[in-house]
């Protein structure tokens, strides 16, 4: 079998998509998700311009050597850009590999190791009482993990919560990122409020997952996650920013709370620290981010020798063909821990066809041949890129933070 074409294709039903679509010479054909939130242009020339001429009449089987073609082949190693190409293409030849063998894609990763895939979605609130209700609501729905969580009172929304403003629905289109503004000292106090009123209202038998989205220097966070630890959450994520591994060791000695991280993640290099000394539980890399299927595959087995647990990234701005290729390895490893479900707009679903299903708090893969999401190119013709950031955030002083 041979590559004889790859498409890029760029469209926005909500949100901005880069898929690729790779064809060969027996009509077999596979598509991946190659999307940066807020970078997309940079992967497509990325794609076009040096890795498309290098891949048309190779043999879309050799994955392995593709993936190892286009890592250690283009001398400049690792980074967001360069993995999230390598990302697309390695899930379209996963694709096409399975089709070939007329199996859907987790049967090609070891079969099925679980009966269903756990989810977490998010409630968000202007205020406490709001995300109570959300949280209530989504229990409703069959839910049975949930990430909470709440807006400060006295600051504008952030992303993330209450009405904020990139997140919510995916309708949110700006010229220029947003600028937010963050106090952690406001912040702090807030959380167990939060989470104390909800293990009053739902319970202990749910799952209560919380996203500190990097804001936290690794002290503060040591102090939120002792704070924490009556209301036993699932896991505390993005606690500090994510590149200073060593950063997680401090945190670590001082709390019992379960760590996650590695959403911005894109390399096994960015997690060899957090892993082998066990300062994390659940590694949250993505396949659109991390090399896809290979890349997760590599990250997940080297994860399970110290018992640290999946989580794959899946905001909205993870299309459905990674998700698709998410849940594939989510059912076929032994040490899944958690899938994140926000669910997408319509006109995504109906750009992207799926095998995939979600039933009250679960997902699974289907039986499609493939990794089973395909896309329809009618559907994304009618919705052409729109130029779109993530915000900025800064101190109330205006100093430039992390977010
Ligand atoms: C999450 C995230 C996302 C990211 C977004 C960036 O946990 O789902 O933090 O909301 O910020 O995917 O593009
Ligand atoms: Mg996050």
């Amino acid at each position: 079998m041979k590559i004889t074409d790859i498409k890029i294709i760029v469209a926005s039903p909500g949100r901005n998509f880069v898929t690729v679509k790779v064809m060969t010479d027996q009509g077999l054909y596979g598509v991946g998700d190659a999307t940066v939130n807020g970078r997309e242009k940079a992967v497509v020339a990325y794609l076009e311009d040096h890795v498309v001429p290098c891949l048309i009449g190779r043999d879309p089987m050799r994955s392995e050597d593709i993936w190892q073609y286009l890592y250690k082949g283009a001398y400049w190693r690792r980074g967001p850009i360069t993995m999230a190409a390598i990302s697309g293409i390695d899930m379209a030849l996963w694709d096409i590999k399975a089709k070939a063998a007329n199996m859907p894609l987790y049967q090609l990763l070891g079969g099925r190791s679980r009966d269903k895939v756990m989810v977490y979605q998010h409630a968000s609130g202007m205020d406490i009482d709001e995300v109570v209700e959300g949280v209530l609501a989504l229990r409703e729905q069959g839910l049975d993990a949930i990430r909470a969580q709440v807006a400060i009172p006295g600051l504008p929304p952030i992303y993330g919560t209450g009405t904020s403003t990139d997140d919510a629905a995916g309708k949110t289109v700006r010229p220029l990122p947003n600028e937010e503004v963050w106090a952690t000292h406001k912040y702090l106090p807030l959380v167990p409020r939060l989470f104390e009123k909800l293990r009053d209202a739902v319970g202990w038998d749910v799952h209560l997952l919380h996203d500190v989205h990097h804001r936290l220097t690794p002290i503060e966070a040591a102090r939120l996650g002792k704070d924490l630890e009556p209301f036993r959450l699932f896991w505390l994520e993005d606690a500090v920013p994510a590149e200073l591994q060593e950063g997680f060791r401090l945190l670590r000695q001082h709390t019992t709370q379960p760590i996650a991280v590695g959403e911005v993640f894109n390399s096994i290099y960015d997690t060899t620290t957090l892993i082998s000394e066990q300062l994390i539980d659940y590694i949250r890399v993505t396949s659109v981010h991390a090399g896809g299927v290979t890349g997760l595959k590599k990250i997940f087995d080297f994860a399970s020798i110290y018992h640290v647990r999946s989580a794959c990234h899946g905001p909205m701005d993870v299309s459905p063909v990674a998700m698709g290729c998410n849940i594939h390895v989510d059912t076929a490893i032994n040490n899944f821990g958690i899938q994140e479900f926000s669910g997408y707009t319509e006109a995504t679903r109906d750009m992207f066809p799926c095998a995939w299903t979600y039933e009250r708090g679960y997902l699974q893969p289907g039986e499609a041949p493939g990794h089973g999401v395909d896309i329809d190119e009618a559907v994304a013709a009618k919705y052409p890129y729109a130029q779109a950031y993530l915000p900025v955030a800064r101190l109330e002083d205006g100093t430039l933070t992390s977010w």
